[in-house]
């Protein structure tokens, strides 16, 4: 009897290949088991770092014209995958089949927008005697770890910069949302050169041995402020170069002279988006009080109208919480809140399940020192804020740990500007929140991360400087 191989395997070294064990994957929206992976075993890991390893010599001395062709190519597997990759996405994620839909979408662009920049060689000087020049070198190894929020857009974070500045890759997806990053694996192991891309799926034991192994030169992470720490600690013993794309919570300054009723639901989906389960979603609202009420009133409205439930079914706005530990967390938050005896709007009690369903809740002004406003929630639900003076607002707005994102809504560009230029965050959005582009820096400041992703500066992070003394006679 022939046995037919199982689906969902890791690419190690160009071969789909199984574990000893596999684990099982949840749909949040169900909380049924929908398949099973491979949990790598310490050996496996070795096996794709050995084959990262072996791969570089060859990958970093390809001319960039080929390495930006694979990158094409690999965005074009999953552009023809696309249905069946947000099939996937929405079973293991939860969210809504367009939202996955368009997270597919959005890899395939990444890839081909990174694919296209340029890391140019600097002249420092250039005289009769000498020329001195910059060249950006790969680092070699990577060690990758995505979250589970966006599995397949911080997927394509980590492999395009890696891949297009010569480096090969170890990529590690989430244990709660492995399959469509093993089913990315299955769709270009014949297009990467074997070795280049290697893709692991294991459980919480991985994270820990990938982020200590001697055979990774650098790590790129995308997770908890708190688990962040933790890896630079483990980093340090072999001084391994590290990006850190941390937590957030990102305040929304709402001035007096906004279009309320067009802003409402622009604000609601930068909090609301994903179920709040993104790392720059809208954390906290502050509303300038001439326009308060009004805006508070338009957005519970909206959220009335908004459809919470399993992201397969048509119609469905917001799917579930991904996973039970979020779930709990987020529901905890709320609990505070109720037990605070804050003023909640909307929301706040339960949805019968099964499934990690949580309903869209709005808590109305709560005290500044609460849970809600000083933790990141992850989660669907949000703070409105009442501010009377915005020197005020700034002050709050810029009173966290985190400095992740930020967004200013006014109906005048210069003074909503000069308010974003005063508020402390890594990327701030004007009348418009949560947008990223391959062309520009994404990171944090303070504790919600290291280092950049994305643009010119985010390759850089893939690459060390080797500056040339050129002697002249
Ligand atoms: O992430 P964790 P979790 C935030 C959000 C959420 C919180 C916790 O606030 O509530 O993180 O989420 C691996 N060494 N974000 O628990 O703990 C392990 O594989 C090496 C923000 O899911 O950061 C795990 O799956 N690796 C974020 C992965 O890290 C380790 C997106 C993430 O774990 C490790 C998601 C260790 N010691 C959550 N411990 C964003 N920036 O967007 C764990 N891991």
């Amino acid at each position: 009897m022939t046995q037919t191989a199982p689906a969902y395997r890791m690419l190690i070294g160009g071969k789909l290949v199984d574990a000893a064990e596999r684990f099982e994957v949840i749909n949040p929206a169900t909380e049924q088991a929908i398949a099973s992976v491979p949990d790598a075993s310490e050996d496996d890991l070795d096996a794709a770092v050995l084959a990262a390893r072996q791969a570089f010599p060859g990958w970093s001395a390809t001319p960039i014209e080929e390495r930006r062709a694979v990158l094409a190519a690999i965005a074009d597997a999953i552009a023809a995958d696309a249905a069946n990759l947000a099939r996937l996405l929405t079973s293991e994620q939860g969210k809504p089949h367009a939202d996955a839909e368009s997270e597919v979408k959005g890899m395939s662009g990444y890839l081909k927008g990174i694919a296209a920049l340029e890391l140019p060689v600097e002249v420092v000087e250039e005289t009769d005697k000498r020329r001195i020049e910059v060249r950006r070198v790969p680092i070699g190894v990577v060690g990758s770890i995505a979250a589970w929020n966006f599995p397949l857009s911080l997927a394509a974070f980590k492999i395009g910069p890696c891949l297009l500045t010569g480096n090969t890759l170890v990529l590690k997806p989430s244990p709660f949302t492995p399959l469509a990053t093993l089913r990315v694996a299955e769709l270009i192991a014949d297009v990467v050169p074997a070795g280049v891309l290697n893709i692991i799926s294991g459980s919480d034991r991985l994270g820990p041995w990938l982020t200590s192994h001697p055979g990774i030169d650098k790590i790129s992470f995308t997770g908890s402020t708190a688990t962040g720490k933790r890896i630079m600690e483990s980093a340090s013993h072999s001084l391994k170069r590290i990006t850190l794309e941390l937590g957030g919570n990102d305040p929304a300054i709402v001035l007096p002279d906004v279009d309320v009723a067009e802003i409402a639901p622009k604000l609601f989906w930068s909090a609301f988006g994903n179920n709040g389960q993104i790392c720059v979603a809208t954390k906290r609202i502050y509303v300038h009080k001439d326009v308060y009420e009004p805006l508070r009133d338009a957005i519970v409205e909206y959220a009335k109208t908004v459809q919470v439930g399993d992201g397969s079914q048509q119609g469905t706005q917001l799917g579930p919480i991904n996973n039970r530990a979020q779930y709990d967390r987020v529901r905890a938050i709320i609990a505070d809140s109720k037990a605070q005896g804050h003023d909640i709007l909307t929301g706040g009690g339960d949805i019968e399940g099964p499934g990690f369903f949580i309903p869209v809740t709005i808590i109305d002004n709560p005290p500044e020192d609460s849970r809600i406003v000083r933790e990141e929630q992850f989660g669907p639900v949000v703070p409105l804020l009442r501010f009377d003076d915005v020197d005020d607002a700034i002050a709050r707005a810029n009173d966290t740990a985190y400095g992740l994102g930020a967004s200013v809504w006014g109906g005048d560009e210069d003074t909503a500007t000069a308010v974003a230029e005063r508020v402390s965050a890594g990327t701030v959005w004007v009348n418009e929140s949560r947008n990223l582009t391959p062309l520009a820096p994404f990171g944090g400041h303070r504790q919600s991360g290291i280092g950049v992703e994305g643009g010119r500066e985010g390759l850089m992070e893939y690459t060390l400087a080797k500056t040339y003394f050129l002697g002249k006679r």
